[in-house]
């Protein structure tokens, strides 16, 4: 399909959306935002085709400034809604066979069941809400952390190897390894050896960071000050993979990593954050050492509450020398 055209389309129907929210008329049809990022809401639509080439020289702490045109909106976005918390879960089937059966089924799922059809194709209430909800995780995935999110939580930068979101999503390898000139910052910036290092990471959502990474962050420090365990100096890798958890393990030496980073966007919420603990992390670590504590989020786990079950485990792992299947097999 044609980028440009799919643009332009999901544009005139998100300015509809929101001039029929607002009671306004919309812009007429082709013409121009007058940035290249603009806020509806909860979606911003980002201009991803055009996103500038960075040089390929090491970035230092303020990597995101070089974004240009791409720079993210500076006021946090507010909350995305999710389904079937806040929607009604109107059923778009006319005549169902088994009408309760439905709305028992649509009950239990946030997924999109029972939406209906105009013949062959969506409806176009049903066809409307995935365009903006799939722009809403475009801008997840090709969006940056804000300035100030990072401030408040007093993290600095580092970067991976990927030099722009393109790559980013191109080469997952290069997201799992940090910049030479990163290694070198976190030997001068941070503690060495801590019982536990926090790091946060954008990763497939800068939504989910900016949304629930403070209140996670929170929650963990406390619970982890409660329990006595000390922590190293946080820091932020913007475009990190999972894995990069190795080479953080490589230069910091912790005994435990944890990873606050943005999940792929789904259609449910595009601000779902993810945990991913590892015992002692370092080249070569294999998956099955990670562990996960998935979706949170508003309509998931509240962060606060993720926080705070975050230090039991890692309690655990501290006890038994061991995460992922190993904790398992070890606990047994
Ligand atoms: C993409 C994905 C995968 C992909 C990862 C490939 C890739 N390179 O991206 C594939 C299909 C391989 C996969 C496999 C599995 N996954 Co998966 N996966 C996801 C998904 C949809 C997004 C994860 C994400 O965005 N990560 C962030 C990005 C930045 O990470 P990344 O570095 O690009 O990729 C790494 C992670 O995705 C990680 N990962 C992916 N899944 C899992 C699961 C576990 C238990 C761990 C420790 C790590 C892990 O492995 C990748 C390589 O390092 C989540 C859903 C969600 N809500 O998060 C489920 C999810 C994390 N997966 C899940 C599960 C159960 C698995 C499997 C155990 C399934 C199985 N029975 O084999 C395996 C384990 C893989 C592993 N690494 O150990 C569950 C975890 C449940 C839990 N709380 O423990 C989730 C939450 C889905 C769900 N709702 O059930 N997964």
């Amino acid at each position: 399909m044609d980028q440009q055209l799919i643009e332009t389309v999901t544009r005139l129907v998100i300015e509809k959306l929101k001039a029929a929210e607002d009671g306004q008329t919309p812009p007429a049809a082709g013409s121009k935002p007058k940035q290249e990022t603009r806020k509806y809401g909860s979606v911003k639509v980002w201009n991803h085709v055009v996103e500038e080439q960075k040089p390929t020289a090491e970035r230092t702490t303020a990597p995101r400034e070089a974004a240009g045109a791409q720079a993210a909106p500076v006021s946090k976005p507010a909350a995305q809604p999710v389904k079937g918390e806040t929607e009604g879960k109107k059923s778009g089937i006319a005549k169902p066979k088994n009408k309760e059966q439905l709305a028992t089924l649509m009950k239990q799922t946030p997924a999109r069941i029972g939406t209906g059809r105009a013949g062959l194709r969506p409806k176009t209430d049903a066809w409307l809400t995935f365009r903006f909800d799939h722009a809403a995780a475009v801008d997840a995935v090709y969006g940056t952390v804000d300035e100030e999110v990072l401030k408040r939580m007093n993290l600095f930068s580092v970067t991976t190897q990927v030099d722009n979101k393109e790559e980013y999503i191109l080469r997952p390898d290069l997201g799992r390894r940090l910049s030479e000139k990163s290694k070198q910052i976190l030997r001068e910036r941070c503690k060495s050896k801590p019982k536990v290092q926090i790091v946060v990471s954008d990763g497939l959502s800068s939504q989910a960071v900016e949304a629930n990474a403070e209140d996670t962050y929170l929650a963990l420090v406390q619970s982890l000050k409660t329990l006595g365990i000390e922590t190293g100096t946080p820091f932020f890798v913007e475009r990190g993979r999972v894995a990069v958890m190795d080479d953080i393990g490589e230069v910091l030496e912790p005994d435990v990593v944890v990873l606050l980073i943005g999940e792929r966007p789904g259609l449910v919420s595009a601000e779902s954050l993810s945990a991913y603990l590892c015992y002692k992390p370092r080249r070569g670590t294999v998956e099955a050492d990670r562990m996960v504590i998935s979706n949170i989020h508003a309509g998931g786990i509240p962060p606060v509450e993720a926080g705070a079950y975050l230090g039991s485990v890692i309690q655990k792992i501290l006890k038994y020398e061991a995460s992922g299947v190993s904790l398992v097999q070890k606990e047994q």
